[in-house]
């Protein structure tokens, strides 16, 4: 068994939730596990014997224009893995947290401490074009003992963006199944509003641009034409304000409904017939799988790990960017075909089982960590 330490983005996001499910199942196979992240993860909610807490602190002080998260991290991590004897880090984002646990490393030159860096996305299609940092990213993915990334597409994107043959091992995104399934939501739909035979359309995210909302909405609008249907809107953001006004300019106030966020997705997920994502940069999209493990055929737009993750004409639909007319014909289709919507639903759940489950991928990194760590 490993000491392993663990360190991401610990509010709300894909990333966050993947580290944090991946360390709560860890545990569970009997690792030791330390976060070492600014706040205790928001999935961590549970006590486990073997979970450890170590909080970043980051102080400003008056000599300081910015407060040094990046140095504060490098020391806790480099604290933590003298005193626990850890035996990796395994960060997630290359920037700044494979670069700090490289720190970190070096500081404890009397461990033969190891670094796992997974790639999410954001750290190489934002990031990764920023000159002021691509040398730096290079350097945390190059010296990195290992390194995954979420999907084949977000590999290839990382190797033409940074010129770096670094091997990088392909590790999608999972769901734990048994939060995520088909629940009996009793009178949910009606306590929405929703009628019986009206259609439960859901998107899910946190409102950035990336996001296109306003691509959702505007396929919505198309979509209710056809048949009696209802939007469900989770999550919040920088887009919300935008997204709100066009729902009113479409004159849909009654029709889309803005719950923001929320704890327990799984039962809204369960009153759905279709979820949207149609973002135009998407590394992997957990969203969708949230989705898929429900039972809820998915429309994605054709970007990034998107089409790894939603088989087309299998368990869900692929779509251009910014094709509303396309992505109104495939939700017609499902939503006005009960035999193909029952059959995608079935599909979807197969596939989260047979490549997304826990148990897989939780595998995965467990085989990674012994290779890093015995060379097997
Ligand atoms: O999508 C976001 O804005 C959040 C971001 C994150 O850092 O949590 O998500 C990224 O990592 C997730 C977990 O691996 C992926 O499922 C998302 O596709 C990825 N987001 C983007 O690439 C835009």
């Amino acid at each position: 068994m490993a000491k392993i330490g663990i360190t991401c983005y610990p509010t709300v996001g894909g990333s966050g939730v993947l580290a944090t499910e991946l360390g709560k199942f860890l545990a569970e196979k009997g690792h030791e596990i330390h976060f070492i992240t600014t706040q205790i993860p928001f999935r961590l909610n549970k006590i486990y014997p073997n979970i450890y807490f170590h909080e970043v602190e980051v102080n400003s002080y008056p000599v300081f224009q910015h407060p040094p998260y990046d140095l504060a991290l490098a020391n806790k991590m480099a604290e933590v893995a003298k005193r626990e004897g850890l035996d990796l880090l395994h960060v997630h984002y290359a920037m700044p947290h494979a670069v700090c646990a490289i720190l970190a490393k070096q500081m404890c030159s009397d461990l033969d401490l190891k670094v796992v860096t997974t790639l999410h996305g954001t750290d190489i299609t934002v990031l990764g074009i920023d000159d002021n940092l691509k040398q730096l990213i290079k350097f945390g993915i190059e010296k990195s003992d290992a390194v995954t990334a979420v999907s084949r597409s977000l590999v290839s994107q990382t190797r033409s963006m940074l010129k770096t043959d670094k091997d990088m091992h392909v590790i999608y995104n999972f769901v734990d199944e048994r939060e995520y399934q088909n629940i009996d939501t009793a009178n949910l739909k009606s306590q929405f509003d929703i009628q019986e035979d009206e259609k439960v359309v859901i998107h899910v995210s946190n409102f950035r641009k990336v996001k296109r909302v306003d691509d959702v909405v505007k396929s919505f609008h198309l979509i209710q034409q056809e048949v009696k249907a209802k939007l469900i809107l989770v999550g919040d953001g920088p887009e919300f304000n935008h997204v709100y006004d066009l729902v009113k300019s479409l004159g849909m106030e009654e029709k889309v409904l803005f719950v923001g966020k929320q704890e327990r997705v799984q039962e809204l997920l369960s009153i759905a017939d279709l979820k949207l994502l149609l973002s135009e940069k998407e590394s992997f999209g957990l969203v969708l799988l949230e989705a898929m493990a429900c039972g809820v055929p998915c429309i994605g737009a054709d970007v990034g790990g998107i089409p790894e993750v939603i088989e087309d004409g299998v368990d869900g639909f692929i779509v251009e960017v910014q094709n509303i007319n396309q992505v109104k014909e495939k939700a017609l289709e499902l939503l006005t075909d009960p035999e193909q919507s029952s059959e995608f639903s079935k599909n979807a759940v197969r596939a989260v089982n047979e490549k997304f489950s826990a148990k897989k991928i939780v595998g995965q990194y467990e085989r990674l960590y012994e290779q890093v760590l015995h060379g097997e």
